[in-house]
């Protein structure tokens, strides 16, 4: 008899094991990370939290993640002819969004998770009571962090980031407790919570960029096409992910969703026909960006490596 390890999954049909490295991250990706880092850390420094809080607020928002929002920002600003630095703001507001988000889901009440980013999560380092609060916290200093763009501005972002942050609590809704309409199909559904729970977020990240590169209407909404297929795209990976990789990759459980029962879109259309889905939604990024030319390279680089990322 096959001893086979506790936890041990089958994997599902055209699912080869995880044998190869995965790609490395792009310039564009890495070129933007310290000045963001260095954004967001100096943002805590100003406000002088409560020790406790100071402390599980770093754990979760500085210990770790791609920054992908804050670097979509960045190149959005930058394609539309703006400096990188102007789109600060935006990054880490939706960096701070990201990291609330992430660390309520990981809750006993939401997903129960206790690995995130290959280090404990922050309910099981620092307690269930710190992790909410903190959470609250991260939120609450988002909407903060853009009182640091110029005036004219905060407005506008401050709805962006609502409009966001508000689509994405109501995508989780959706996954974890349903109330789409019961008519629509597996894969209208799936579309329909994750373009929410993922992609609102993401788009977010794009728009705010954007904005505060100084682009016009129309460029914001070219960035706004770029950001529904890459935001949807990032789902699918993830999905792909959960059952393709393994946790020392990705840094925390998986294989969860299809466990849960989850709708995922490998389960809904196979793992060939998930990977067409991403292929597609490449393509369609990138045709948002030819107006932009030279200016959106970085963007679509980056649209090419959350097609095949392996965290
Ligand atoms: C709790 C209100 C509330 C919302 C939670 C986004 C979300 C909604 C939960 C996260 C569940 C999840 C893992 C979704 C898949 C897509 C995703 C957001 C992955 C994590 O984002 P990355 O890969 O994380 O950008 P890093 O660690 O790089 O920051």
């Amino acid at each position: 008899m096959v001893a086979v390890a506790r936890g041990a999954r089958t994997l599902p049909s055209g699912v080869k094991p995880e044998t190869d490295t995965p790609p490395t991250a792009p310039e564009a990706l890495r070129s933007p990370l310290a000045a963001i880092d260095a954004n967001l850390g100096a943002y805590i420094d100003s406000l002088g939290l409560t020790p406790s809080l100071d402390d599980a607020v770093r754990y979760a928002l500085l210990g770790g993640g791609k920054r992908v929002r804050p670097v979509l920002a960045w190149w959005s600003g930058v394609a539309v002819g703006g400096a990188g630095e102007a789109t600060l703001p935006a990054g880490c507001a939706i960096e701070l969004v990201h990291a609330f988000s992430l660390v309520h889901d990981d809750l006993p009440a939401m997903d129960d998770d206790d690995l995130r980013r290959g280090q404990p999560t922050l309910h099981v380092r620092s307690g269930e009571a710190m992790a909410i609060l903190a959470g609250d916290a991260m939120l609450a200093l988002a909407f903060g962090a853009l009182r640091r763009a110029p005036g004219g501005a905060l407005g506008a972002l401050t709805d962006e980031l609502l409009v966001g942050t508000n689509a994405m609590i109501c995508g989780q809704i959706y996954d974890t407790l349903g109330g789409l309409d019961a008519s629509l199909s597996d894969a209208a559904k799936l579309e329909a919570i994750h373009r929410s729970k993922t992609g609102a977020l993401i788009r977010a990240a794009c728009r705010m960029g954007g904005m505060l590169g100084g682009g016009d209407d129309d460029a914001i909404g070219r960035l706004t096409s770029y950001g529904e297929a890459i935001g949807l795209m990032f789902q699918i990976v993830d999905d792909l992910l959960d059952v393709e990789a393994c946790h020392t990759r990705t840094g925390k459980r998986t294989g969860k969703d299809a466990d849960a029962g989850k709708l995922t879109y490998p389960g809904v259309m196979g793992v060939d026909g998930a990977r067409g889905e991403v292929a597609r939604l490449g393509q369609e990024a990138r045709a948002a960006l030819t107006v932009f030319g030279e200016r959106g390279s970085a963007l679509s680089d980056l649209a090419a490596y959350l097609e095949r990322r392996g965290t």
